[in-house]
């Protein structure tokens, strides 16, 4: 299977990179994580895009937060889908993040999720690698039924909860 690439504009993006870890490690999609920087360490992200495909990676994953280049730097280098998790802070509170993330020119696309949106990043590279890998395509099925189940359960007393004294 194509593993999934996680990298970080630095370590203080971690807790937002674990919600996607977290999220490849229960679909049992191999990952490895990096601390590039854009502004910091470009030459490293610059060759580990580069070098991503013949890797065997099958999708990147971006976390950067304030001037959130790493998403684009890394499409910059690769044709393989970049996806971008603006990461909440700075002056903004992410705002500044999103749109230096998701406004990227014509050519280089990059595949942008919601602020802080570690989990949805995870299941989209999911759904990227599914598109030739039938077991985990099943997976997310089944992951899409079970979530559904799991609100059709709480619709089943929510009367109850909204008249519940406390
Ligand atoms: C970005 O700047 C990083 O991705 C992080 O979200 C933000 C702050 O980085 P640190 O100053 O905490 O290292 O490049």
């Amino acid at each position: 299977m194509k593993k999934v690439a996680i990298i970080m504009g630095s370590d203080s993006d971690l807790p937002i990179a674990k919600k996607a870890a977290d999220m490849l490690s229960a679909l049992e999609i191999p990952y490895e994580a990096h601390v590039y920087s854009a502004h910091r360490t470009p030459v490293e992200a610059r060759d580990f895009a580069l070098s991503a495909r013949e890797n065997g990676f099958g999708a990147i994953i971006a976390f950067a937060g304030m001037a959130a280049h790493l998403a684009g730097a890394l499409a910059a280098n690769t044709t393989l889908p970049v996806i971008g998790v603006p990461c909440k802070g700075g002056a903004q509170d992410g705002m500044d993040a999103l749109l230096a993330t998701v406004q990227m020119p014509t050519g280089i696309p990059v595949a942008t999720v919601a602020l802080n949106g570690g989990a949805n990043a995870a299941l989209l590279a999911a759904q990227i690698i599914a598109v030739e890998d039938k077991a985990l395509a099943e997976k997310l099925d089944n992951k899409r039924k079970s979530d559904a189940a799991a609100v059709l359960e709480k619709d089943k007393n929510i009367g109850e909860r909204l008249t519940a004294n406390g």
